[in-house]
């Protein structure tokens, strides 16, 4: 008979659902979804509905691994843990003593979200004086956008939808990346409400929307100041509202708006301006109009400035005010759990340099005093995420760079590695886990034995932090003595949880302080239209990085449904072979003037790389824009790279962001 256990999912998806793992003969057998979790409700995706095959597939690296043959030649022979720490540590050793700490960089990311794990890394490196990783690569100008507007002020709870009747899904595809939202957008169109996507391209999610609006891509800024100037117009702005709680609505009027009438909004944005008049008076009328923001749409070179203009809608229509309405940008909820206790920042030497991941190519090959001489990469896949995947390669494949990678399976970084060490999924580690997307949180301990000598993260840096003679007491602590570090200082957003629930393992739901959607936290207690902080105190529009390009396609690197970033493509030969080969989508009018034909081999090419592609001409997608969905393995590209390769490592204007979605190519036939 098999035992039930609850768990969470570790992946880094708004959703964080809660599962129950089904364990025979310490292997897990089955997961599913947990119906005491409130916002996941018992269902999964369809990538989690079989976590077991990823937690004991086949290809689970299972002990550590020393590299035996050439750089990124993926071929390795297997070692002992202490072997292998015994080597990581003189290696670091001697190159701290000719180089200085910062030659070690750290390089992690999400592949585990849970607060212990994901952070596991910072002290050890921290104590070290190594230098620091920018963990910049998902959507940090979409974070500066809200700080810029609304501050500290928390996000919406998502289950507002449920009282919203007009909800608007900006650069969000909820079918691939929040799929418990689809339910309740399904739910509020059958209560009357309308829905309304803003899009690059037809995606899975337009069918739960009454409407789409397809704008050019890092567009939607002109969009935002375009309503906003009608709604000023039209009469349709919450006085009330703004005198109330709004700094700076009339210098915004005054100074900006003007010249964002329909016409020029239409002109950028490719929108007819009778579309834009209709938003803005859809929106002027609705009862409890509500924005839910997805994370694409920030990854322009204009991408912070764009949000921060969507920012103001809710503003200006005084949505704050009314049960369902208002915006979640994202539900971090930072305030529940104070992460310093685990990254340790104090444990610094003195300061160090700060590395931006998006610029590991850079980093790798040209960055001096000091060159970058180990790499130290953990839930992470650089040579697959990372942007411009011709420069990350050519950095891991220095001879003279002593990469270590802690990982569960042999990803294409892992193939770069000199030391591979064996990582343990989340079924094998304690942790605990907040979401991005909406407002429950869960702790977790292990329900399976780990696979092999696989180890947890926290466990790995115990392991070097002793090697390295590092005597912090710090180092000493188990994984869930940092957990109950996390939960020991009272917050408010954890007044009156049950506090036995949660060590059971229960997900449970914080508690928004009642009044927060009115009392903004920002130095003016106001929302910040006008932040006389910033160099630029009120929003305009930019262009992005890619207005000037002379070539003609815009790419979307758009999520799969069947992969989240490189994570799932990798392991699982079912997803996979429901992804299919890598896909390039494209209008049929681009395809006829390039002479394309639907199935045909395709080379997307820019200044950075070019990368081939198997062709889908589609309806969905508008003409000057093209859709690669996913990120997959080395192994499994047409060509000799992945879709990184056309990606570049400039910045967002705000929050030093990637930019994957500012990426200009053109296509010819392979
Ligand atoms: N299945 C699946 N789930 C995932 C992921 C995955 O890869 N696959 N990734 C996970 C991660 S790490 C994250 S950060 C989240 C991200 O999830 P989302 O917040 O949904 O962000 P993205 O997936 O990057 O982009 C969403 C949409 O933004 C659109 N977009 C791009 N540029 C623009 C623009 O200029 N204007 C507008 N209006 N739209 C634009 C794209 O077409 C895309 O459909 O999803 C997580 N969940
Ligand atoms: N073209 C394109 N590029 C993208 C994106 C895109 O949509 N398109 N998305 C971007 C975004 S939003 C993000 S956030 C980044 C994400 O980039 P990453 O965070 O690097 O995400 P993954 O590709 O999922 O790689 C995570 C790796 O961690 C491993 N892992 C999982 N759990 C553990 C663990 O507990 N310990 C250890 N040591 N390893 C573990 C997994 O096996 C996996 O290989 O990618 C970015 N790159
Ligand atoms: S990937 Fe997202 S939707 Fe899928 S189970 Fe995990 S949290 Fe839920
Ligand atoms: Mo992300």
């Amino acid at each position: 008979m098999p035992t039930v256990h609850r768990s969470a999912c570790p992946y880094d998806c708004p959703d964080c659902c809660g599962l129950l793992v089904e364990v025979e003969g310490g292997r897990a057998v089955a997961v599913r979804g947990d119906p005491d979790h409130a916002w996941s409700r018992g269902t999964l995706c369809p990538k989690m509905n079989h976590y077991e095959a990823t937690v004991h597939a086949p290809s689970r690296l299972t002990t550590p691994l020393l590299r035996d043959g050439p750089k990124g030649s993926g071929r390795f022979r297997p070692a002992g843990w202490d072997e292998a720490i015994a080597l990581v540590a003189s290696r670091w050793k001697a190159l701290i003593a000719a180089h200085g700490a910062e030659c070690l960089l750290p390089y992690s990311y999400a592949g585990t979200m849970g607060l212990v794990q994901r952070n596991a890394g910072h002290a050890f490196f921290h104590a070290l004086g190594a230098s620091r990783l920018d963990r910049t690569i998902c959507s940090p100008a979409k974070g500066a956008a809200w700080k810029a507007v609304m501050g500290e002020t928390a996000g919406m709870d998502p289950e507002e939808v449920a009282e919203s009747d007009f909800v608007v899904v900006w650069g969000l595809d909820p079918v691939a990346t929040n799929i418990h939202l689809v339910a309740r957008l399904k739910a509020a169109r059958a209560r009357g409400a309308r829905v309304l996507l803003v899009e690059t391209y037809r995606t899975a999610s337009a069918h739960l929307a009454d409407e789409v609006l397809l704008v050019r891509p890092a567009s939607d800024g002109a969009l935002a100041l375009g309503v906003l100037h009608v709604l000023e117009r039209d009469g349709l702005v919450d006085r009330a509202f703004v005198d109330a709680h709004v700094q700076g609505w009339g210098e915004l009027a005054r100074q900006v708006l003007p010249e964002w009438t329909p016409a020029r909004t239409a002109a950028v944005t490719g929108l007819a301006e009778e579309r834009v008049v209709a938003l803005a008076h859809a929106l002027g009328e609705a009862r409890a109009p509500f924005i839910r923001v997805g994370n694409g749409l920030s990854r322009h070179g204009n991408g912070s400035m764009n949000l921060r203009a969507i920012a103001c809608l809710p503003a200006a229509l005084g949505a704050w005010a009314k049960r369902g309405g208002g915006a979640l940008f994202d539900s971090s909820a930072s305030k529940a759990f104070d992460t310093s206790a685990v990254t340790r920042e104090d444990l610094q030497p003195g300061p160090t340099r700060l590395v931006n991941m998006n610029q590991l190519g850079h980093a790798l090959t040209e960055l001096d005093r000091p060159r970058v001489m180990s790499l130290y990469v953990y839930h992470s896949n650089p040579a697959a995420v990372a942007p411009d995947q011709n420069r990350v390669l050519a950095g891991l494949l220095r001879e003279d760079l002593f990469t270590v990678v802690h990982e569960r399976f042999l990803t294409d970084t892992a193939r770069h590695a000199d030391v591979v060490l064996p990582a343990a999924s989340s079924l094998e580690a304690d942790d605990l886990f907040r979401s991005y997307g909406q407002y429950v949180i869960q702790r977790t301990r292990p329900v399976v034995a780990p696979v092999g000598e696989a180890k947890p993260n926290w466990d790995v840096f115990r392991l070097l932090a002793r090697a390295m003679g590092l005597t912090d007491p710090f180092f000493e602590l188990t994984a869930n003595d940092l957990v109950e570090r996390l939960l020991a200082p009272p917050s408010p957003w954890r007044e009156g949880l049950d506090r036995a629930a949660l060590d059971e393992g229960r997900p449970l739901s914080l508690k928004l302080p009642p009044d927060v959607k009115l009392r903004f936290r920002t130095p003016s207690g106001k929302i910040e239209i006008l932040n006389p902080s910033l160099a630029q105190p009120l929003p305009v529009y930019r262009p992005p990085h890619t207005a000037g390009s002379a070539l003609p396609l815009r790419l979307m690197t758009a999520p799969s449904v069947w992969g989240l970033n490189s994570s799932f493509l990798q392991e699982r030969a079912d997803l996979q072979s429901k992804a299919g080969p890598m896909a390039l989508r494209m209008s049929l009018a681009d395809a006829e003037r390039r002479g394309l034909a639907a199935g045909a081999r395709v080379v997307a090419w820019n200044e950075l790389g070019e990368v081939t592609f198997t062709l889908e001409v589609t309806d969905d997608v508008p003409a000057g824009v093209v859709v690669a969905p996913g990120v997959r393995r080395l192994e499994d590209a047409l060509g000799a790279r992945t879709v990184n390769a056309l990606t570049s490592q400039r910045l967002t204007d705000e929050g030093e962001g990637s930019t994957f979605y500012d990426t200009a190519v053109d296509v010819r036939a392979a």
